[in-house]
C-alpha cells in the first residue's frame, strides 16, 4: 500500500473518545520498548509520527492514526514495564482490555515481539488473551537488524515454540531500522481489510 496521508486523530483513554467511524482498524500490542511506535513509523514511511523513545513507557494512551482515510492504526502503551505502580498497571489493563474486547472494527492485533529474545511471560499472556477472545493476530518479530541473518530462522523457531503459535497465525521477520518485512505486513493487513 502506498501511504499518501497519515495523521494522528486522537489520543484516547476511554471509549467515548474513540473515533466514530467504522473503517478497519489494526492495534499494536507488545512489551514496553519493543518497538511498536517505530513499527508504525516504518509502515507509514514517517520518521516521527508516532513518538518513540529509548526509555520504556513512552506511549501512555491509545493513539489513533488515520492512513489514506481508509484505515486506522492504534498505538498502544506497552506492557511489562517494571517501574509502573500496581494501580497504573490495573488502569492500563482495563483500558486495553476494554478496547480490545469491544472495538468492532478491530480487524487484527499486530503483536510485536523482540526477535533477539524468547517471548516473555507477558508476551505469552497477551497471545493467549487474543486467542481466548478470538481476535485475529499477526506476530511481528522485530529488531531483526540486531542479529546476524544466519541466526534469524533459529530465533524465529524459538519465538514460535515459546508462544506455542497456532500454525495458522502469521509471523513476520521485521526491522524498523531497515524496513525488512514491511511489504509482507502490508499485504497481510490488506487481506484483513477485504
Ligand atoms: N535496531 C532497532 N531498534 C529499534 C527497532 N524498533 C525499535 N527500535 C528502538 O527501540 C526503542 C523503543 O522503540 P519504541 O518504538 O519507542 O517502542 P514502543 O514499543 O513504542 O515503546 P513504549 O511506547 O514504551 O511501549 C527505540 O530506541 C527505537 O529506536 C528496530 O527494528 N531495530
Ligand atoms: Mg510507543
Amino acid at each position: 500500500m502506498k501511504v499518501i496521508s497519515a495523521d494522528i486523530v486522537i489520543s484516547a483513554v476511554k471509549p467515548e473518545q474513540y473515533p466514530e467511524t467504522d473503517i478497519p482498524e489494526f492495534a499494536l500490542a507488545g512489551r514496553s520498548n519493543v518497538g511498536k511506535s517505530s513499527f508504525i513509523n516504518r509502515m507509514l514511511g514517517r520518521k516521527a509520527l508516532a513518538r518513540i523513545s529509548s526509555k520504556p513507557g513512552k506511549t501512555q494512551t491509545l493513539n489513533f492514526f488515520i492512513i489514506n482515510e481508509v484505515l486506522h492504526f492504534v498505538d498502544v502503551p506497552g506492557y511489562g514495564y517494571a517501574k509502573v505502580s500496581k494501580t497504573e498497571r490495573a488502569a492500563w489493563g482495563k483500558m486495553i482490555e476494554t478496547y480490545l474486547t469491544s472495538r468492532e472494527q478491530l480487524k487484527a492485533v499486530v503483536l510485536i515481539v523482540d526477535l533477539r529474545h524468547p517471548p516473555t511471560q507477558d508476551d505469552i499472556m497477551m497471545y493467549d488473551f487474543l486467542k481466548h477472545y478470538e481476535i485475529p493476530c499477526i506476530i511481528i518479530a522485530t529488531k531483526a537488524d540486531k542479529i546476524p541473518k544466519g541466526k534469524w530462522q533459529k530465533h524465529l523457531k524459538v519465538t514460535r515454540e515459546t508462544l506455542d503459535l497456532d500454525p495458522n497465525d502469521h509471523i513476520v521477520l521485521f526491522s524498523s531500522e531497515t524496513g525488512l518485512g514491511k511489504d509482507q505486513v502490508w499485504s497481510l493487513l490488506q487481506s484483513y481489510m477485504k
